[in-house]
């Protein structure tokens, strides 16, 4: 029920599992957060100093797409438009367009080719919501609230009139640049209500509609669950799910969308710059419970990756190269792991991620008898196990511990990997 007979075979998206979010678009150089128009209420007018400053030069697709693949990340997501309205490609529909700023390229068409040269499947990000359209309608996240004189501005506000725009962008994306794997809606909030005015759904999208011309353009698309019609890829934000996420009960296809420092569009100033090592922990317990994860990058204004971005993507990666068979096609284990550790599954072969390296040993529960043969996945090195018999093993306490398991036993010196792995057949 959660994912459509109509929409795309997801069985390339479930095996990937690692995808790239990138959000690039006139907030990169205003470089402090991409909801800033709305932070800072500023007018379409205020906003036009960011278009007309938008200069991109060091942007070299091929060198983003080598980036992304040497992370280990199998396809992207790019902003086409983001919040503020402006769009990354040389739409007919609008002038407010990259193609009108002194870059003067059609900047998505030169990232989709070299994504693709690398052999990355193509998602395009969509925002629903328009800042700059002026018949969007006024709602408490637009930068233009304040107070009940808007509930006038809204009844001179068509929105029929930016819903052509809207169906008519998503049109273009889907007919002139070939084959789009993924379609990623930027979203809806009908239960939103600011007294003067209320939140956006599927009424308001015509997402119906908008959902049938996706596919009637690209029936092998996959699209996300933003839409407001309770169907399509779950897409928590900055939101790490315990367990495999379910809808009424049943398992759904998911993927968690995380940034490395807590913004989407590239901010300077902000401090709030993950590990490396925690990037790499929220991919590993992401498919420890079924999901897949898209990672942001903020391009800046120049067009580049910045050192803080490129530092974690390369560390990924080295890890990546290593152990990406306990990413690729792998999924939730139903075997309980220890603490501090995540498993993942493909077919016989059990992967245990050790996040906190322990001394000496470490008791699988409920694998007695089930193990053949472990080794460190980094450099193929066994690993020696004893089953543990409880009928043997009594504390000092003279308490019988009751539970079968496996113990391995570890190196001290933990591998010099930033999660080892333990693989298990
Ligand atoms: O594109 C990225 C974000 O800009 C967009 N989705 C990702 C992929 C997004 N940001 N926030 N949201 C979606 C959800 C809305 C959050 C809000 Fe708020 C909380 C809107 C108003 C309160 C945070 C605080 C943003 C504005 C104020």
């Amino acid at each position: 029920a959660n994912w459509p007979a109509q929409y795309g075979d997801p069985e390339w998206f479930l095996h990937d599992r690692f995808g790239l979010f990138i959000h690039f678009g006139l907030y990169s150089p205003a470089a402090r957060h991409e909801w800033f128009m709305t932070h800072e209420k500023i007018h379409p007018d205020g906003y036009r100093k960011y278009f007309e400053h938008f200069e991109p030069d060091l942007l070299n697709a091929k060198e983003w797409a080598r980036t992304a693949k040497q992370a280990g990340m199998k396809y992207f997501v790019i902003t086409t438009k983001h919040h503020e309205g402006f769009a990354l490609w040389d739409t007919r529909l609008s002038d407010y367009k990259v193609s009108n700023t002194s870059i003067k390229r059609d900047l998505l068409r030169e990232i989709i080719d070299a994504f693709r040269g690398e052999g990355l499947k193509v998602g395009l990000y969509h925002s629903l919501i328009d800042w700059y359209h002026p018949e969007f309608t006024l709602d408490g996240l637009h930068p233009q609230r304040n107070d009940e004189d808007f509930k006038e501005e809204n009844i001179n506000r068509n929105m029929n009139k930016y819903l052509d725009l809207l169906h008519g962008q998503v049109r273009e994306l889907l007919t002139d640049y070939g084959k789009i794997d993924y379609i990623w809606f930027d979203f809806s909030y009908p239960h939103r209500d600011w007294g003067w005015s209320k939140g956006k759904g599927a009424n308001d999208w015509q997402s119906e509609k908008l959902e049938k011309m996706v596919l009637d353009l690209q029936p092998d698309i996959l699209i996300n669950d933003r839409l407001d019609l309770n169907r399509g890829v779950t897409t928590p934000e900055q939101y790490q799910p315990n367990e495999p996420v379910e809808k009424d009960g049943l398992p759904v296809i998911w993927e968690a969308c995380q940034t490395m420092n807590g913004t989407w569009g590239y901010h300077r100033d902000n401090l709030d710059w993950k590990s490396t090592g925690m990037l790499l922990k929220m991919l590993i317990d992401t498919v420890s419970k079924n999901g897949n994860l898209l990672m942001n990058v903020g391009p800046n204004g120049r067009g580049e990756f910045d050192s803080r971005s490129i530092l974690r993507l390369q560390g990924i990666g080295e890890w990546m190269r290593l152990h990406s068979r306990s990413i690729y096609g792998a999924k939730h284990s139903e075997y309980k792991a220890p603490i501090d550790c995540r498993y993942t599954q493909n077919g016989n072969r059990l992967y245990l991620h050790i996040f906190s390296w322990p001394f000496r040993h470490i008791h699988l529960e409920g694998l007695d008898g089930k193990v053949k043969y472990a080794q460190l996945l980094n450099d193929a090195s066994e690993v020696h196990f004893r089953e543990f018999d409880p009928e043997e093993v009594i504390t000092s306490t003279e308490t019988k511990i009751d539970i079968h398991s496996v113990v391995l036993d570890l190196p001290v010196q933990k591998p010099d990997v930033l999660v080892p792995v333990v693989e298990l057949f």
